[in-house]
């Protein structure tokens, strides 16, 4: 079997430890997590499922953040490992396309992607309930708010680095406007990120393992591979104390992101760990940002614990392709293209 690689940039200053000896983990923590801790900057209670990308050498952050009054907004931070961070208290404020103030009523999950010259945020935005916000920047000084791209309601928006067959995609996940009873991944596609169209069904919740038997939703922007698209995702199940969220993987087709290749029976990573199992929102683990340097195929995940903080992961191209594929199994739906 030839060697599965990562297609894209080095980023020398990645955040890394290796695997601790002894262990055979297919994903393995930070020996310092949480990387960002409670009240993380005045008038900000938590900092959680958020995005970060390599920009100038450094690092941005799309922070999700709950201001002490409770309610969610966007929050702008920079760090020069992408461990330490530096994170502006007051939120971040959007603009339209005509240069007017656009802010959103509340803002959540959000996911950062570098297309072309351009950064793009998606996150859950308000629009008559939970749908998905999507704005640009170039410089992380103006955030211009473009077209909300779905009909409410959905979540976990999540676009492609790069334009596939011509065509930008984006990963969503259909909802309610509660805690939805169906939840599966779509893709839609658009020539120019307005007009979306072309939706097709990717991932079913559910199969063997319990772990994503609620619902499931994409996680961090894939990464590109020999193989395909490497996702990172969540997949929450109910118990008699709540909801457990837990990630998960899969590799999808690299010309067609709607066919699923291989897809991890069991979870990668599972609340285990203090910061995981203890907080605002007990057991969460929830993926919203990975990092991968080609050249080693070094992989630093960003997530979610707990609804407080910020916590990083690490695996590496080989290891990981390893485990899902080992593990792999198609869930009842998963190669129904949607066009019923
Ligand atoms: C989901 C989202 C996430 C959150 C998770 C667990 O529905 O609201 O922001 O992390 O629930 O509370």
């Amino acid at each position: 079997m030839s060697k599965n690689h990562i297609i894209g940039n080095a980023i020398p200053n990645l955040p890394w430890e290796d695997r601790p000896k002894g262990s055979s983990a297919p994903v393995w923590r930070h020996s310092n997590n949480p990387v960002i801790g409670r009240n993380p900057a005045p008038g900000v209670a938590r900092i959680f499922n958020s995005a970060v990308a390599p920009w100038e050498g450094r690092y941005v952050g799309i922070f999700r953040g709950d201001a002490v009054n409770g309610r969610p907004c966007l929050y702008l931070g920079f760090s020069g490992d992408g461990l330490i961070w530096d994170i502006d208290p007051d939120r971040i404020r959007f603009q339209d396309e005509k240069g007017r103030p656009y802010q959103p009523s509340y803002a959540y999950d959000p996911r950062l992607v570098k297309i072309g010259e351009s950064y793009y945020i998606v996150w859950c935005t308000d629009f008559k309930g939970a749908s998905l916000g999507l704005a640009r920047t170039d410089d992380f000084k103006t955030f211009t708010r473009l077209e909300n791209p779905l009909l409410p309601f959905n979540r976990n928006g999540v676009l492609f680095p790069r334009k596939i067959g011509g065509k930008y995609y984006m990963l969503s996940r259909p909802s309610d406007g509660g805690h939805t009873p169906f939840g599966d991944v779509f893709v839609s596609e658009s020539p120019d990120l307005t007009y979306w169209g072309r939706h097709r069904h990717v991932m079913s919740k559910g199969g063997d393992g319990w772990w994503q038997n609620l619902k499931i939703g994409a996680g961090a922007v894939p990464i590109e591979t020999r193989e395909g698209w490497l996702l990172f995702y969540h997949g929450a199940t109910q118990t008699c104390s709540g909801y457990v969220y837990s990630m998960g993987a899969a590799i999808l087709d690299s010309d067609e992101p709607s066919r699923v290749k291989y897809r991890c029976g069991d979870f990668l990573l599972t609340p285990e760990t203090w910061y995981e199992e203890r907080g605002f929102v007990p057991n969460v683990v929830f993926p919203c940002a990975a990092l991968a340097d080609a050249p080693t195929g070094r992989i630093a995940i960003y997530y979610g614990c707990a609804d407080t903080y910020v916590g990083v992961a690490y695996t590496d191209i080989e290891t990981v392709t390893a485990y899902i594929k080992t593990r792999s199994e198609t869930i009842d739906g998963d190669q129904d293209t949607g066009r019923i």
